[in-house]
């Protein structure tokens, strides 16, 4: 199947699990995190989660699309942090106003940190065993915390002139992108109760894929001419050798899913050749 197919099935199913989560709920703030959480994302983090579940032969239920979207809150937060005038300073995200641009600044910062924590109690809820819950949820904080994505974007905005070479570039944009892909291939194999080595090349899959999907996008800004300030692969290495590496990323990642004995690997790999 190819991966469009793919997102084509479950996409309905993940953005009904988002919208009808606070559905009951009308203060201002579920208001606001609805506001963010429900506008028209790709969901691919979700997806990838899904999708790698699948490949180890396994058939997604209600309860799987409940444990794979809540790295999409995660992910919704880091966004609406991102875009605050002391980040990103983003008015537009997601083919509307970013949250700050529309409720304010501090509303938007209780939007991040409401969408960030009710990721954690979202998976505590889950009809799953407890050590299931346990390992995602410490691997969502790790990816989503201070060792990974926090201090990937610290360096990012505020470290800058620390970026000398591909390698500290790539080192950012593991914690900063690659982390939280990393989290959602490794989630469906958690979820699957895959064995250690297999979780290990789900991991070298969902990181290298992230690196690939911000060289891709810094390809993509430059065409734009967008945040010249800011050191990226094309930048660094011409647009030539960001292409070069773009696809050497690719070829790690494709490998890597390729050695998992009896995985249906054709909707991850197809997801590889559409970046
Ligand atoms: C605020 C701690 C904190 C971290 C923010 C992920 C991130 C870190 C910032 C996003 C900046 C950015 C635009 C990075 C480029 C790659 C990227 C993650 C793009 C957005 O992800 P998509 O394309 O977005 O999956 P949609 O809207 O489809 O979900």
């Amino acid at each position: 199947m190819k991966f469009k197919d793919f997102s084509n099935r479950y996409l309905p199913e993940i953005n009904n699990d988002l919208s009808n989560y606070f559905a009951d709920r009308d203060d201002d703030i579920f208001r606001m995190i609805t506001y963010a959480l429900n506008s028209t994302g790709k969901r691919l983090r979700p997806l990838l989660t899904l999708a790698t579940f699948a490949a180890a032969g396994n058939v997604i239920n209600d309860s799987t699309i409940e444990a794979a979207t809540a790295v999409e809150f995660v992910h919704a937060y880091s966004l609406v942090h991102d875009d605050l005038p002391e980040m990103d300073d983003d008015t537009k995200r997601r083919n509307q106003s970013s949250t700050w641009k529309k409720f304010g600044v501090g509303n938007a910062v209780l939007v991040g940190d409401g969408l960030l924590t009710e990721a954690f109690k979202k998976i505590s809820n889950l009809s799953l065993p407890e050590s299931i819950r346990l390992r995602l949820i410490y691997n969502l904080a790790l990816a989503a915390g201070p060792d990974n994505m926090v201090r990937g974007q610290q360096y990012d905005l505020f470290s800058q002139d620390k970026v000398e070479s591909i390698d500290d570039l790539e080192f950012i944009h593991l914690m900063k992108t690659g982390a939280l892909m990393t989290y959602a291939a490794t989630a469906g194999g958690i979820l699957a109760g895959l064995s250690d080595d297999k979780l290990r090349a789900l991991n070298i899959y969902g990181a290298n894929l992230g690196i690939a999907f911000q060289i891709k996008d810094d390809l993509r800004d430059i065409k734009q001419d967008e945040e010249e300030n800011k050191k990226s692969f094309p930048r660094l290495i011409g647009v030539q050798k960001s292409q070069t590496e773009l696809e050497e990323h690719l070829k790690i990642s494709a490998n890597a899913i390729k050695e998992i004995p009896d995985f249906q690997n054709t909707v991850l790999l197809d997801l590889l050749d559409r970046i």
